[in-house]
Parts: C-alpha cells; structure tokens; sequence
C-alpha cells in the first residue's frame, strides 16, 4: 500500500512507527482531540509483525495476553485460534486494530524518517522524512519498537558469499526456495530456534552454527479450544487487571519457597509439570529465587540439560547443545517446537563457533577453523541492535546535541519514558522501561496512557514543553541498576545489556522490577504531581528519590 498523501505541516503528536506503539499512541492522541502525524517505514502497519516473518514466526507470550485491552469490544470480536499466536495471525491482527479505529489515516507510510529536530524558539520538532519533506509537531513519540534495528551482519566473509543470503529479520524468500539446498542458520536464540525445525523439514543439509547454546523449551503451542476463548472473554477486564499488576504482564503464579527448601525429589517433579505447563511461568519460575541465587538455577539449568540428553541422540551433538556459559532465564529463554528433535534428524549436522569459529566464506562455503562447509544458501538469524538502534536512526537531535552523544557512556533515561535535555520527546516501551522483560503490549499500553495523561495536564498547567530533570532521570538510572543487580541479568551477557553489538556500552536496558511496580511507581509520580518533570521549565520536586523502596 503506497500513501501519497501530502505531510502535515504543524500537528499536536508526531508519531514514529505503525507497530503496536505507535497505533495505540495515534488511537490516544486522537481520542484527546489532538492532530497527529505519523510515519512509517513499511509499506503497512506491523512493526516487528510486519518484518519478521521467517517460517516458524510466533510470539512466546500467550495470544490471549499479548494483544491490547483497551477496548473491550475489540477483545470481545477478536478471537485467537492458537496458544502462541504466529506472525501472520498478529499481523492479522494489526491490521483488524488499523482498520477498525481507522488509524490508518494518521500515518503516512513507505516513510522513513531520517532526522528529529527540537526548534528550541518555536518549541516544536521537526521531522526530516527520507523524501526530503519535513513535518513539525508539538510532541514527538517514539514506537520505533525495540527490537525492530537488525544487528550488522558481523560475520566474517560474509561478502564474498554469493548464494542465496537471507535474514530472518528481514526475510524475503518463501520457505520452499530453500527446498533441496544446503542450507547454514546461523545465530540460535529465539528466531534461530523457531525457523530451524521448518528449514530442516525442506533443506537437502542443514548445518546449524551455534555460538552460545540457550534454553529451550518445548513452546506445547496448540489450537485454542473454543470453551477456554469463551472463558477468557468472559472474564477478560479482570485478566488484564491482573496482567496490569503483574511482574512480566501475564496473570502471574507466584512461588515463595526457593529451589534447596524442598527435596532433590520434589524439586525434580517440579520441574517436570512446570516443563510441561512451558511458558514464561514454566520452569524457570518454578521457585522464588531462581533468578538471583546462581546455585539454585543451576538445578533447573541442570534439570533442562538432562532432558536435553534424553531427547537428542548423539552425544557430541547433545554436549554441544547443553547450555553453559549462562543461568537459565539470564538471557531471554526459548520455546521451540521440535527444535532438540530436529538435531536427530540424518540431513541436520551442528557446527559449535565455540570450538571453531567462522574464519571467513568463500562463494559457496563457510569456512570455520575446524573446516569448510558447503552451503548453497545462509539464513542469518543474529538479532537486532536492541532499543538504542531504532532510536538513533532517527538522529534526535536538540541544540545541544543528539541522543546518542548524551547515552554515549549508556542509556539514562526517566522512567524509560523521557530523557533529560530532549523537552516534549517521549519513548514507548523504551530502554529502561519494563519493555524487555514483559508482555511488551502491557508495558505500550501503560506507557501510552501515561504520557497522554502527562501532555494533557501540562496543557492544564499552560506550559508548552515537558521534559525530565537530570536528577530524576539519575534517580530513574539508580532504581533499574539497583533492581537489576539483585538478579543474575546483571552477570550475563546478552542484548538485554547491549553485549550483542560491538562498541555499545553496557547498561542494562530494562526495568526488571515488574510491570506491575512499575506501574504504581508511575501512577504515584502522577499522584504527585509529576516530580521530576519539568513543565513549562518548572518542576514540582526535581528528584523522585528511592520511589522503589516506597511503592509496594
Ligand atoms: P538473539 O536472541 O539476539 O539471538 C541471536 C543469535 O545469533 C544468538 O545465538 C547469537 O549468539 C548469535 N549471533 C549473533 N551474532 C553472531 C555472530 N556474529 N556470529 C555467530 N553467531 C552470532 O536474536 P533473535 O532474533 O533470535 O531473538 C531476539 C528476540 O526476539 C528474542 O529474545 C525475543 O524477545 C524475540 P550469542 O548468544 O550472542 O553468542
């Protein structure tokens, strides 16, 4: 779908992105009464459900959370035919949301947008679009999403390889022209894990290139029975309060007893039915201090490689495959269907870049310092540049200076919302926001109504621009490093912390306090009066102080 519709020259709310952020943020804005203009680079809305849609592409929170509350008519109408949503089916989805609240119009697609400058005198920004058009708003949002910038294809050779070359990122192929080729995947977090089962079903040869062997477990997707959508529907306002108040914005199932207070036994049983539940209240939360005791975890990290010892059959294959250069659930876990399965299969061979790293490639192989490897096509499969990628390409720049020369030594931001020194500039589910360790849709939707709620009162207030304080913003830094370092996150690499992309400082990239405390911690600042905000250049309070240590 082309848009050719003319820019609008001055709105209220200027708009970055057509994903789940940025159509709710258009949807509230213009709820309020304000003009907004949004853009988007796709030709069609999506976000990272318009990109990603390599085989196997599905979400790993449960469908029936992962979708908006806002409106109940809309979750009454919308039903969910799976466990575990695929892509096709939340893109689906989008696009019945767009049309249905005609969002559509506020956005103008096939539009990247290269450049976001704060006018200081008129107080507006202003966007500089890949056409050369420019478009200026009293407030700029960012749904840019947080995993939307693929990372750089760091693999060595990779341009002299000639054959067919695919991200799953940005995938452009249909399964079938993998069918009868030797074929490399390389990267197995949760893209690599979920395409390569089906890849293996096609290929002639399928070698998989591993770096860090993750956790994964089996995802049990499976049909939604029509009694539990009628269940779920019948009680959905109370569901999504629970999700609201939750830790990760699914109904929680909360554990107080840790992993040595009961029995080697018990613990083994446990772990067994919370292998079967799977999900992301499966094993890894199966006690309450898995996540900050590393000896506790290692007794589920242990309990997943013995069933990976079970399900694969050769012995170098299955070593290889066992995770254990990080706790479990330190690095975002996987679920996959059949995916330790797919490594008995006689066409699928394994290549550890730990014991022998990728040297370079050649036309047609990879060579490794173990040897070469044949391939007539290579599926990259090596994550994103998470938060900070999307958000520095749209170079956000004041007078005195862009974004990422401010996050140069590391994100610092308030309430992983705003940042000081960039006025009317606001981030959904941005770095240091609860996004990355919840049901992102719980953490967009609380984002959205929080920033709407704050522009409507600073308009009340008759101040014209909004902007953190450095001292709230370093107390905001202080809650999420103090938060993250009673856990085992803290310890691991990963792109939780930045570790995934050569050069980027490492600040943890999240608020892992729970959606729920977030959400009291944020309705308290409002309670407030906003400290930590200053509105038309004053502040109530410019410090939020320990508010952690304050809010249940
Ligand atoms: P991830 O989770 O970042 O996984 C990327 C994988 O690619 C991971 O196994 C990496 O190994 C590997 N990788 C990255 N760069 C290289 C290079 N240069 N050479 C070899 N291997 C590499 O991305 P996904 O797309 O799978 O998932 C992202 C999120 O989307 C996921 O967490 C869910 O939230 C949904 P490493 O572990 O870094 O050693």
């Amino acid at each position: 779908m082309t848009d050719t519709r003319p820019t609008t020259p001055v709105v209220d709310v200027l708009c970055v992105g057509a994903g789940f952020s940025g159509l709710y943020a258009a949807y509230k804005a213009s709820e309020q009464g304000w003009t907004v203009a949004g853009f988007e680079t796709a030709p069609d809305v999506g976000g990272t459900w318009f990109w990603n849609t390599y085989p196997g592409a599905r979400c790993d929170v449960e469908s029936v959370y992962y979708s908006y509350s806002f409106s109940e008519e809309l979750q009454q109408e919308w039903t969910w035919s799976e466990r575990f949503a695929p892509q096709a089916e939340i893109l689906a989805y989008i696009n019945h949301v767009a049309d249905r609240f005609g969002l559509r119009r506020h956005f103008r697609f096939n539009t990247r947008v290269t450049a976001a400058n704060w006018l200081a005198d008129e107080r507006l920004w202003e966007l500089t679009l890949d056409s050369g058009d420019t478009c200026r708003g009293r407030y700029l949002l960012a749904g840019s999403g947080g995993l939307s910038t693929p990372k750089d294809f760091d693999v060595p050779g990779l341009e002299n390889f000639t054959g067919l070359k695919v991200s799953t990122s940005r995938w452009t192929i249909s399964l079938d022209e993998l069918s009868g080729k030797r074929v490399a995947v390389i990267g197995t977090g949760s893209s690599g894990v979920q395409c390569i089962p089906l890849i293996a079903g096609v290929a002639a040869h399928l070698t998989v290139f591993q770096r860090t062997p993750n956790y994964v477990f089996p995802a049990r997707n499976a049909p939604l029975p029509a009694e539990t959508v009628a269940e779920i529907k019948s009680k959905y306002p109370a569901i999504r309060e629970e999700c609201r108040q939750s830790p990760g914005g699914i109904p929680d199932r909360p554990v107080a007893d840790r992993a040595f207070d009961v029995s080697d036994e018990e613990r083994r049983e446990r772990y067994e039915r919370a292998y079967e539940r799977s999900g992301f209240l499966g094993v890894g939360a199966e006690f309450a201090d898995l996540l900050t005791d590393p000896e506790a975890n290692e007794t589920a990290a242990e309990f997943v490689r013995h069933k990976i010892r079970q399900i694969v059959r050769d012995p170098r294959t299955a070593a290889l495959l066992e995770p254990r250069f990080h706790p479990l659930g330190a690095k975002r876990s996987c679920f996959g269907t059949d995916y330790y399965e797919t490594f008995n299969r006689p066409n699928v061979s394994l290549v550890s870049l730990r014991e022998e790293p990728i040297t370079t490639m050649t036309s047609g192989s990879i060579v490794t310092e173990g040897g070469s490897h044949d391939v007539d096509a290579l599926v990259l499969a090596i994550g994103f540049d998470a938060f900070t990628g999307p958000l520095y390409a749209l170079n956000v720049t004041t007078p005195s200076g862009r974004l990422q020369d401010a996050w140069r030594d590391g994100v610092r931001t308030y309430l992983g919302i705003m940042t000081a020194g960039f006025p009317n500039f606001f981030m959904i589910g941005g770095p240091q926001s609860p996004a990355l360790a919840s049901n992102v849709v719980v953490t967009i939707e609380q984002a959205v109504d929080w920033i709407t709620d704050l522009i409507a009162h600073a308009e009340e207030e008759g101040g014209d621009t909004v902007e953190a304080t450095p001292e709230a913003q370093d107390d905001w830094v202080a809650i999420t490093e103090a938060t993250v370092d009673q856990t085992l996150y803290a310890t691991t690499d990963s792109w939780y912390r930045g570790s995934n992309v050569t050069g980027k400082p490492a600040t943890f990239l999240g608020y892992v306090g729970g959606v729920g405390k977030y959400r009291r911690m944020c309705a308290e600042i409002a309670k407030r009066g906003y400290p930590g905000v200053r509105i038309g250049g004053q502040a109530v309070a410019p410090r939020i102080g320990r508010i952690d240590e304050e809010i249940a």
